[in-house]
């Protein structure tokens, strides 16, 4: 078996997704399947929703565990209502003995016993691609999650991670640090390192909330740093960005693409869908990132009769 080669989690079957999504192409069946773990959002644009439409633009099967659902909009988050832990592994049975998937990715799992959960599930089924978006803090920068939910991320379930995708904040979090104290790239570099020493194969740590007209994000697989550079566009805080880069980076994962260009791919995939946000005003608060980049929409096919 290759690098590239997986369980499909759930199934007990050892493919090389690669192979298997070309077969699948001609016959048309059998699509790569990705399950989601994480938060509903009613409005549409972050959690599950969003990593949702990003499978659907990516031709893989998304399934989902919910972890809590949130009332919420553009605007803000009204009300959460966080679901038994029973209940999110009944979730994920049911998926994986009927599914199966070829790669998972988590968003807000809260709870440290959430975090424990999905690393039974994970070590009970198989390895799996795993990509771990930490959702620890809300968006004015204040920690959402208890001190055992974060030794829970470093101890449990990084070491089992393909790609870890914390924004700037997030990752001084978790290595104990403050974020007033990374200012050098050098201080970046280190962060990165030891994100790396808790076990993930890839860290990606966000440059989205500094200041300046372009945003840097930095790719370490404890070999070789790589900056990934995007012009900053003119939406303030659009809404839905951390899910949809880590989503897109399991949806390359599940079709068997390494990690680095899964990476790279996605990070190309949420421009374009960041872009075609510019276009768009989708309630009163903050933009909704806009998953129809590059789908063909009914004006095109010449559906819109209007
Ligand atoms: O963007 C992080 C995030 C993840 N999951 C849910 C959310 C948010 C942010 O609003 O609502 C459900």
């Amino acid at each position: 078996m290759d690098d590239n080669a997986v369980t499909i989690v759930g199934k007990g079957k050892q493919v090389n997704p690669a192979e298997h999504f070309m077969t699948t192409q001609k016959s048309r069946n059998l699509p790569p399947r990705v399950l989601s773990i994480g938060g509903s959002d009613s409005g549409g644009s972050a959690g599950i929703q969003a990593d949702l439409k990003t499978y659907e633009a990516h031709g893989v099967f998304g399934t989902t565990a919910l972890t809590v659902v949130t009332a919420q909009n553009t605007i803000g988050v009204h009300q959460i209502f966080a679901l038994p832990v029973e209940f999110i592994q009944a979730q994920i049975d049911a998926v994986l003995i009927d599914i199966g998937t070829y790669s998972v990715k988590t968003g807000l799992l809260g709870r440290a016993e959430v975090v424990g959960l999905v690393t039974e599930k994970i070590g009970a089924y198989g390895p799996v691609p795993l990509v771990v978006d930490p959702v620890l803090v809300n968006g004015r920068g204040d920690l959402i999650v208890s001190p055992e939910t974060l030794k829970a991320y470093r101890e449990q379930l990084f070491p089992l991670a393909t790609v870890i995708t914390p924004n700037l904040d997030e990752a001084a979090r978790l290595v104990g640090l403050s974020v007033e104290s990374i200012h050098t790239p050098a201080d970046l570099h280190e962060l990165a390192r030891q994100l790396k020493a808790l076990g993930p194969q890839v860290v990606v740590v966000k440059g989205g909330h500094l200041q300046g007209d372009h945003i840097i994000d930095l790719v370490f697989d404890g070999r070789q740093f790589i900056e990934l550079d995007a012009p900053r566009l003119p939406i303030e805080n659009p809404h839905g960005v951390g899910c949809t880069f880590a989503s897109a980076i399991a949806a390359n994962l599940a079709k068997g693409i390494s990690a680095e260009q899964s990476v790279r791919l996605a990070h190309t995939y949420l421009q374009l869908a960041l872009q075609a946000a510019l276009e768009w005003q989708v309630g009163a608060g903050r933009t909704p990132v806009n998953h129809h980049a590059g789908t063909v929409t009914a004006d095109i096919v010449g559906l819109d009769q209007s």
